[in-house]
């Protein structure tokens, strides 16, 4: 929906007939509240709400317009709008997505994730002011599962970012703090789009590997990366094999001095088991692949970059990216549905009456398959026709 290009910005202080222009297509996009059969007193709250809504609205024209053009506190802003838990946010994010997607940019979405101290931070930093020395701008964001316990992780880890946390080029954000991680990784998804809008060419989403929030990671990125630690012995570090399946370029860190040689075997090992897997179709000879890196050292930074850039040249060019992201598309949009019914039922009036039929279930009243029945009819009732 188009109702103003960035060529023609809405004004906020716009005559009158502009206003009424842009009223009239609040109520093409159904964003108008009136209805038909409503006293004149309803129809004053109705053309206040819409007063309200008309103001919200050129805000968040004025937000997108900021954003595309590259500013760094528009983006940090409509991030926290994209966080934000509250409905009439949630509103707005969607409008403000919707807008900034004319921007029409594409930035490399790179996932990364590793077990705690494996040198997440550190290579981000190093890998990170090598693009940007480059002239790239790189995005940073996180996924975190622990962030509900610690707040956001990325931003004590901003320490071991010091470098790129200065650069203009770069933009750096924790991971939004919230329970669960379903909604941890909506938003994070779209920062990610909102990055891509304001002109970062590469956006670097960081995950510890700890289970489920690297498939969430990866659901939002172009390529996976995974980084791992020198092993000790000649076991493969429990890596899962869902977690192996979804890499495309595993880098063994802390190539470096004593770990060196013990870099070079898990390297070895890794290859080998990535030959063992099934061959995937979006990938060419020789990919996924095991390397090595230094992140302290900043060695094989140059060489994983190449490959990267191999990797997703190929990609485009067979259709493989364009796929991968409409695929995504798919998995968020139903992904977004499923949340949005799980969060109705921890809302009234369904709540109480679960708790209710709970209850009842308890004390024999009612049959836990009737019980369920007549709930889920309610929901029904409740969420009307599509
Ligand atoms: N020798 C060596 N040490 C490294 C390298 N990269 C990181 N380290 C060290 O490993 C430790 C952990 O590094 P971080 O970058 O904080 O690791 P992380 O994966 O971000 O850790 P969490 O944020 O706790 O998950 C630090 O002491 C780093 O200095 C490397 O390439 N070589
Ligand atoms: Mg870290």
């Amino acid at each position: 929906m188009a109702l103003y290009g960035p060529s023609q910005p809405l004004r906020k202080e716009g005559n009158r007939a502009e206003a009424l222009g842009a009223l009239r297509r609040l109520i093409n996009c159904r964003i108008w509240p009136v209805q038909t059969g409503q006293s004149p007193n309803e129809q004053g709250t109705v053309c206040k709400i819409a007063r309200r809504r008309l103001e919200e609205f050129m805000n968040i024209e004025h937000l997108a317009m900021r954003l595309i053009e590259g500013d760094r506190r528009a983006l940090a802003q409509a991030i926290t709008l994209v966080e934000s838990g509250r409905a009439d946010h949630r509103v707005q994010a969607i409008e403000l997505m919707e807008r900034v997607q004319s921007a029409g940019r594409e930035a490399l979405r790179l996932g990364l994730s590793g077990t705690p101290g494996v040198g997440k931070s550190t290579f981000i930093e190093s890998f990170g002011m090598m693009l940007v020395h480059e002239g790239l701008k790189v995005a940073v964001l996180a996924v975190d599962p622990s962030s509900a316990r610690t707040g956001g992780s990325i931003l004590g880890d901003k320490t071991r970012m010091e470098l790129l946390t200065r650069e203009k080029n770069a933009f750096i954000r924790p991971s939004p703090s919230q329970t669960e991680l379903g909604g941890v990784a909506r938003r994070t998804r779209e920062a990610t789009l909102l990055c891509e809008a304001a002109g970062y060419d590469v956006v670097l989403i960081e995950t510890v590997g700890v289970g489920q929030s690297e498939t969430v990671v990866a659901q939002m990125s172009d390529l996976f990366l995974l980084l791992l630690a020198p092993a000790g012995g000649d076991e493969l570090q429990g890596v899962k094999r869902g977690i192996m399946e979804m890499a495309d370029l595993i880098l063994v860190n802390k190539a470096d001095g004593d770990l060196e040689a013990a870099a070079q075997r898990t390297r070895a090992d890794y290859a080998g088991a990535l030959h063992l897997l099934r061959k995937r179709p979006q990938d060419p000879q020789g990919f996924p692949k095991a390397t090595t890196v230094s992140a302290l050292q900043d060695k094989g930074l140059v060489e994983a970059w190449a490959d990267i850039k191999q990797l997703v040249a190929w990609r485009k060019e067979h259709g493989y990216l364009a796929k991968t992201r409409m695929e995504q598309a798919q998995y968020w949009f139903a992904q977004d549905i499923r949340n949005g019914l799980l969060r109705q039922l921890e809302t009234e009036p369904l709540k109480t009456a679960i708790a209710e039929y709970a209850k009842r279930v308890e004390q024999g009243e009612i049959t836990a398959s009737r019980a369920a029945a007549q709930v889920l009819a309610a929901l029904k009732a409740t969420t009307g026709q599509i």
